[in-house]
């Protein structure tokens, strides 16, 4: 019997194109088979009614065989839902869950009756094979897989990581990048479109908060400078495009490929403007000045804390030195900086937060202060340790965000979370925007508060008594 898969993209919040999704079905085609991407994150109503309906109507149009769908944490509880909900309409359909939260919980995840199987880690092999053994009815030795046996959960080895990642087809064929490039023209009122994409999967550290490491391991695999720069042309051809995001988590682990991929760029003359995520520890300012010349506007590093005590608990492996001196290098090349913090780990106190202001404060010179609360992802070594501690006890998946502080967060830190970080998110980086009169103030708040334009005009009043009042220091 042929298959008929559907893979679905859940609806969000925050949305950015369905790339892990798009992967997939490029390697099954590259195999011959068919699947088709279902992208729920167009959808506005994200009511339970209306996903009901939609779900139905493509059951009823498409009539599925196989329907993978993907989650992080706070989703897990929506693709329970959805699975529910498909089976309800057809029993007979097989389904499938893979993601960061699968690959980290799969008995969590297989919980759910109207779950079948659950894929651990790197999706590819593990879902080609699965499909194929679907069809021969023979798939308990699938490796990467997991399923339920009876009243037992049966977690199958791993499967190999894919070394060659130029093999994978580019998985802009296979989603909307119209929609993308204007959605976050619009949403971030940027002056132009852009595409994401990928040079690379895993990385070689441990950060303590981070649950990279789960799906990849610890190797970290890149894409030949050659035919990411290929990438990078035929983005600017076909979609008309100049402006790329590196989703890495560190575009480049490697200097050698790093130098390599920007002399690529560089002797190619493209004129392309791109924005990646790194560490301030790899990166010094001559790399970064080559960074620059070929093409770099903005980079993303991780901060963390402007205090050497919290980066040592999150086993950055980073100072605040290395922090200063990354803002001073970026200042001085003209490459804008979105710099990530994190707040609220126990035993962190409001001086801590107050160093890490000081670092934004001082310099002066930060572009986008990204502040978020952390969080002990499943995945990470935070969530093994706080769970022992007991930290955990009546969480639920859905309040694993950065927004959100969690009862025993604002217990030790003596105060509410949830307050600090919006004090956070008000101070220097709207400061260094709104010095640059240039750039909109609805683009500020977009980008700092990440609010919907609903919720826009009520928090732009609150935000200008704040200022009457004096209470925002710029
Ligand atoms: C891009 C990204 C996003 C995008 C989402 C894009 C999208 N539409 O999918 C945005 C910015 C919206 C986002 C949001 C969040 N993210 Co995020 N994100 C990433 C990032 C940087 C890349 C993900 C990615 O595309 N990877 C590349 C693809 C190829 O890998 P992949 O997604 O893992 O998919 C592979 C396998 O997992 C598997 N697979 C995945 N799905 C499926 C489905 C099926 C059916 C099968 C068979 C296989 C399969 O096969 C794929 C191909 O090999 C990762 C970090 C990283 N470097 O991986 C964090 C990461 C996934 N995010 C993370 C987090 C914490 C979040 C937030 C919760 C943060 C927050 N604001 O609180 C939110 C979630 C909000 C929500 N929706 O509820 C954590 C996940 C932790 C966890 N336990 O879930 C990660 C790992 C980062 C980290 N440092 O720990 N994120
Ligand atoms: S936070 Fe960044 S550097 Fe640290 S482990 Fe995660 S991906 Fe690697």
């Amino acid at each position: 019997m042929n298959e008929k898969i559907l893979l679905i993209q859940p609806p969000a919040k925050y949305i950015q194109p369905p790339l892990s999704l798009s992967y997939l079905i490029g390697y099954l085609n590259k195999n011959k088979i068919t699947a088709e991407l279902i992208d729920l994150q167009k959808l506005k109503d994200h009511s339970k009614e209306n996903l009901k309906s939609t779900l139905k109507k493509i059951i009823d149009e498409s009539k599925p065989t196989i329907i993978g769908l993907t989650a992080m944490t706070p989703q897990i509880e929506i693709i329970k839902d959805m699975a529910k909900m498909i089976k309800k309409l057809d029993k007979k359909v097989k389904i499938v869950v893979g993601g960061v939260h699968a690959t980290v919980l799969p008995k969590d995840v297989l919980k759910s009756e109207y779950i079948d199987f659950v894929v651990i880690g790197e999706g590819e092999i593990v879902f080609l094979n699965l499909v194929k053994n679907i069809r021969k009815k023979d798939v308990e030795k699938t490796k990467g897989i997991g399923f339920k046996k009876g009243n037992k959960y049966v977690i199958n080895e791993r499967e190999r990581r894919i070394e060659d990642l130029d093999g994978l087809p580019l998985p802009h064929h296979y989603y909307d990048v119209e929609f993308y490039a204007n959605y976050f023209k619009k949403m971030f009122s940027y002056r132009n479109k852009f595409v994401c994409t990928f040079a690379s999967r895993g990385c070689p550290f441990n950060c303590r908060f981070c649950a990279v490491r789960t799906v990849w391991g610890h190797k970290s695999v890149n894409r030949s400078p050659e035919k990411l720069v290929d990438e990078i042309e035929y983005i600017m051809k076909e979609y008309g495009i100049k402006n790329i995001k590196f989703e890495d988590s560190i575009f480049g682990v490697s200097r050698k490929w790093l130098v390599k991929t920007c002399n690529e760029i560089i002797k190619r003359k493209l004129k392309i403007k791109w924005v990646c995520n790194h560490r301030v520890d790899l990166l010094d300012y001559e790399t970064l000045k080559l960074m620059k010349k070929a093409g770099l506007v903005l980079i993303a590093p991780g901060f963390e804390s402007g205090s050497d005590k919290i980066l040592d608990y999150y086993n950055k492996g980073t100072t605040a030195k290395q922090n200063q001196k990354m803002i001073e290098n970026c200042h001085k090349l003209g490459i804008k900086l979105e710099a990530n913090f994190l707040i609220g780990v126990p035993g962190e106190t409001r001086e801590d937060v107050e160093k890490t202001i000081g670092l934004v404060d001082e310099l002066n010179d930060i572009d986008i202060g990204v502040w978020n609360i952390i969080k002990p992802f499943p995945g990470t070594p935070i969530y093994d340790e706080w769970k022992k501690a007991g930290y955990l006890k009546g969480v639920n998946w859905k309040e694993f965000i950065y927004e959100k502080s969690m009862p025993f967060q604002n217990k030790l830190f003596g105060e509410d979370m949830e307050t600090i970080l919006k004090e956070l998110r008000t101070r220097k980086s709207t400061a260094k925007l709104l010095k640059q009169k240039k750039i909109p103030v609805k683009k500020i708040f977009r980008i700092i508060f990440h609010l919907e334009a609903k919720e826009f005009i009520p928090s732009l009043k609150k935000f200008l008594q704040k200022l009457k009042k004096k209470q925002v220091s710029f």
